[in-house]
């Protein structure tokens, strides 16, 4: 069993390849070309999988390298993908995570249509919100650049299932978190900081909006979602979610009480943080994720934060270890 990953380099595509892995399948990963690597995530795995360069701005690349590895799973995790930056690259955010999609599906299509296709989707999609808790039924309504992106990912890969016969999948996934998220998100931006302010390295915090509320679940648990949605007799599209909905205040709470702090005292809202457009409330329901896949999230939220503070603390000391020899 062959399987390509896109955004390998990412939170998700790292947990993906160890999955995968453990499958026995052959990984491989596309990269696209940087004047330095930017491998963190995947350096432990370096000799276990095979990176080709490619890139969502380029067609042919994509359809070269789909051509070449002919591999029997296609997942496509790389976009832009920090809702922020959508607004200050709304186009490149259209190229990357709504064009890219069609690029990935239209490859499949000339290559091969057995190839089956899992698209990642996002709770972004429901941006405000028009029903509580949110299923594979509700509607959207995206709220940043980021989010009318993955809409339209999200419905060229139903189109080309429903018009070639394709295996593909859309897995609209709430937030997912671990120590290998990217410093901008919220969750890591806090438990960083926690970290670093117990340490003595910071002062304060800055954040944006602190009532905004997520559904937040552990993004190891996501990519089997991820891996289980492939497995299918027929391909469908899931919510995969906790089923629970926190804010941003509430995280930051239990991040400085696990490292013994009153987050009161450090945290302070920076406005320039506040988004043009906000979505306010998303809480997911992952019944039909449960009863088809079989899949349930095995962490909770309080262990979320503390598997997260918990590894910070551990990088940013043995980091200060490094520096200060
Ligand atoms: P991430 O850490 O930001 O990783 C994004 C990946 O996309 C990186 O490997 C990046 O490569 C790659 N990429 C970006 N532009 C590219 C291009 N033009 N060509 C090739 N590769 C490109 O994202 P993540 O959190 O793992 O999320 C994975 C996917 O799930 C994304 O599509 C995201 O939008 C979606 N999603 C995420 C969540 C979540 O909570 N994490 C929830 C729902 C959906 P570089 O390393 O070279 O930058
Ligand atoms: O923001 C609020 C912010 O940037 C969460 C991506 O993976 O999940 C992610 O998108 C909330 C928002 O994630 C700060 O206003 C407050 O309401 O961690 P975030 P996101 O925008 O939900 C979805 C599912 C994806 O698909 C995306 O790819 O936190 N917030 N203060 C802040 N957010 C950030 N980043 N920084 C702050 O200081």
């Amino acid at each position: 069993m062959k399987a390509l990953i896109t955004g390998i380099t990412g939170q998700d595509g790292s947990y993906l390849a160890e999955l995968l892995l453990q499958k026995s399948c052959d990984v491989y990963g596309m990269i696209r070309r940087a004047s330095t690597e930017n491998f963190e995530r995947i350096h432990h795995l370096r000799d276990q999988i095979h990176l080709v360069q490619a890139d969502l701005l380029d067609q042919l690349s994509i359809v070269r390298i789909i051509d070449e590895i002919h591999p029997d799973e296609v997942y496509n995790l790389a976009a832009q993908s920090f809702v922020p930056t959508s607004w200050n690259q709304p186009v490149l955010t259209g190229e990357f995570t709504a064009i890219g999609v069609t690029k990935m599906l239209e490859a499949i299509r000339q290559i091969d249509t057995n190839i089956k296709f899992y698209q990642a989707s996002s709770s972004e999609m429901f941006g405000k919100v028009k029903e509580i808790p949110q299923n594979e039924n509700t509607p959207f309504y995206p709220r940043s650049p980021y989010g009318v992106a993955k809409v339209y990912g999200h419905y060229i890969t139903v189109n080309y299932r429903e018009s070639y016969d394709i295996f593909a999948v859309s897995g609209i996934l709430f937030n997912h978190e671990s120590p290998r998220r990217g410093l901008e998100f919220v969750t890591r931006k806090i438990t960083n900081g926690a970290a670093r302010i117990k340490l003595g390295l910071q002062d304060k915090l800055f954040l944006g909006n602190l009532a905004a509320k997520r559904d937040w679940g552990y993004a190891k648990d996501y990519v089997t979602a991820m891996w289980l949605m492939l497995q299918q007799n027929e391909p469908q599209d899931y919510v995969v979610a906790s089923g629970e909905t926190h804010s941003v205040e509430e995280f930051a709470q239990l991040a400085f009480r696990v490292v013994g702090l009153n987050y009161k005292d450090y945290v302070e809202v920076d406005p320039k943080l506040i988004r043009p457009a906000e979505v306010e409330h998303l809480v997911g329901d992952p019944s039909f994720a449960k009863n088809e896949l079989d899949w349930k999230p095995s962490v909770s939220f309080p262990e979320l934060v503390k598997i997260m503070v918990e590894a910070d603390l551990k990088f940013i000391a043995s980091d200060a270890h490094i520096e200060s020899r």
